[in-house]
């Protein structure tokens, strides 16, 4: 395969960020490192095959990067200004519609000057897409982000393949109707020919919205457009690198951390866990709340028993974040103040990301692990726990509002809101019997490991590319 960049190319992913970081050693060599995610993982194999390209922003404002080969595919970064970044990323994109779609749970914030920015940039993405894409190509939009990627390629370019898959949930249409550019952003998603969502329930909200559009007919997951196209609306469940993270999980490297990990933690009988970016849709509130209640009540014993909680710093710049880390640090110490001692912390709150291995040691030794998300789309961290589990004496307390709560049905399910029910589900779930369940994280981990990340790689591409 080629090692310079190619003009045109049949297959593309974009997507906001580049799936490469950039790494400067101390001579100051610049090199490009892949990004450890689920999505890179599952696309590598299929841009290799295809010899594919992937559009992004490769993170660093005001600065154009050229074109590059990468592990057998092309890059291409998209340039941001700075003003670009606060308007089109951190308002329209994640104080605008972030919020909106996960049910507004915080208000969201309507500037008209940060629509305009988020027109010109998903502008931008397409017009690199449309120059990079061979006759009949196929290209996978990803996310909110570049809602509005697929009509303007469309326009572009009619003959390429183009497919869209949103990440987060899509909110029912009497939410969704305060968007002052609703018509635009339905218009947007509808320039595509497969719409891809993480449940049932958002497709079923975005043909809904669909439907109203004049001119479009939609039902049974199909809408019509005036011009003639059919845009196909259905659900593909992501999931993660099972076997990937199993066996991360079962090195001797990883087993040696879980050891280490366990004593810095003082060998307590039992570790609950939680892990996740620091944003208000994921429920650390009520959850940080929930456990610190029972070691108040004393139903949970500081001696006995350890609460990590992990917090990816996430979308600093952004109002609500600060004010969700100021509380949740306030808490964290309210709560340290009353119970345990100095030698021994009933929660151990750690605010940083750590690499691959730790959080792997990490699910393997937890007890019991909570995901506790207000409004999720998917949450890849529940799976990633099953996965990681070889031993089944443990349980997932996991949110009902996570669009992982329809496949991993097994689990201890809670309503996030209701403190009490929580409280009750998480003493049940420590002390059901073993029998019980090894059970539950059997028949778990038998979903995680069919339905893999390359299966929703391949069943979204097979949809598409047969459309
Ligand atoms: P996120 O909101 O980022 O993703 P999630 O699905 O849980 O949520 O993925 C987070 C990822 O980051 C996981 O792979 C997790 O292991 C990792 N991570 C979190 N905290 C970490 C830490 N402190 N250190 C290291 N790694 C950490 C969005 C949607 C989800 C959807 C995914 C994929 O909001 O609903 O599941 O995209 O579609």
């Amino acid at each position: 395969m080629s090692e310079t960049v190619q003009d045109k190319v049949d297959f593309l992913v974009i997507a906001n960020r580049l799936p490469v970081d950039r790494k400067i050693d101390d001579d100051g060599n610049v090199s490009w490192k892949s990004s450890p995610g689920g999505l890179v993982t599952a696309l590598e194999p299929v841009m290799q095959r295809k010899g594919g390209a992937w559009i992004g922003w490769h993170g660093a404002p005001d600065e154009v990067v050229e074109p590059f080969h990468h592990d057998g595919y092309d890059i291409h970064p998209v340039p941001l200004s700075a003003q670009e970044v606060e308007e089109y990323y951190e308002g329209f994109s994640n104080a605008t519609l972030w919020p909106l779609y996960h049910d507004c749970i915080v208000e969201p914030v309507f500037h008209r000057e940060w629509w305009d920015a988020f027109q010109k940039v998903n502008k931008r993405f397409a017009e690199q897409a449309a120059r990079q894409a061979s006759e009949g190509a196929t290209v996978w939009v990803q996310d909110y982000q570049l809602n509005l990627v697929p009509k303007y390629l469309r326009q572009m370019r009619p003959d390429l393949r183009i497919g869209f898959f949103l990440h987060i949930p899509f909110p029912p249409i009497e939410l969704y109707s305060r968007l002052p550019w609703r018509e635009e952003l339905v218009e947007g998603l509808l320039g595509a020919d497969l719409v891809g969502f993480q449940t049932p329930g958002a497709a079923a909200n975005f043909q809904r919205l669909a439907k109203r559009r004049p001119g479009v007919t939609a039902a049974r997951g199909r809408a019509h457009t005036p011009d003639g196209r059919t845009v196909v609306i259905r659900d593909f469940p992501i999931s993660i690198d099972s076997r990937g993270f199993h066996e991360l999980a079962t090195s001797e490297k990883v087993k040696a951390e879980a050891i280490k990990l366990r004593e810095d933690l003082g060998n307590p009988g039992t570790i609950i866990f939680g892990v996740d970016r620091l944003d208000y849709t994921k429920g650390l509130r009520q959850r940080i709340r929930a456990v610190g209640e029972l070691f108040k009540e004393g139903k949970l014993d500081p001696h006995e028993v350890v609460f990590l909680q992990l917090a990816t710093p996430s979308r600093e710049r952004v109002e609500e974040y600060k004010i969700l880390r100021d509380d949740i640090n306030l808490l964290v110490g309210q709560i340290n103040s009353k119970v345990g001692t100095i030698a021994n912390r009933a929660l151990v709150y750690r605010n940083e990301s750590v690499p691959r291995e730790v959080l792997a040691a990490m699910y393997q030794v937890a007890d019991l692990m909570l995901v506790t998300p207000v409004r999720d789309g998917m949450n890849l961290v529940a799976k990633e726990y099953i996965a990681c589990r070889s031993n089944d004496d443990s349980a997932l307390v996991l949110s009902e509002f996570a669009g992982a709560a329809r496949e991993l049905k097994q689990a201890y399910m809670v309503n996030p809101y209701d403190i009490d029910g929580m409280k009750a589900t998480i003493m049940k779930a420590l002390t059901d019997s073993p029998k019980l369940k090894a059970r539950k994280m059997r028949a778990m981990r038998r979903q995680v490991f069919d339905k893999t990340i390359d299966v929703w790689a391949d069943s979204f591409l097979t949809e598409l590319e047969g459309h």
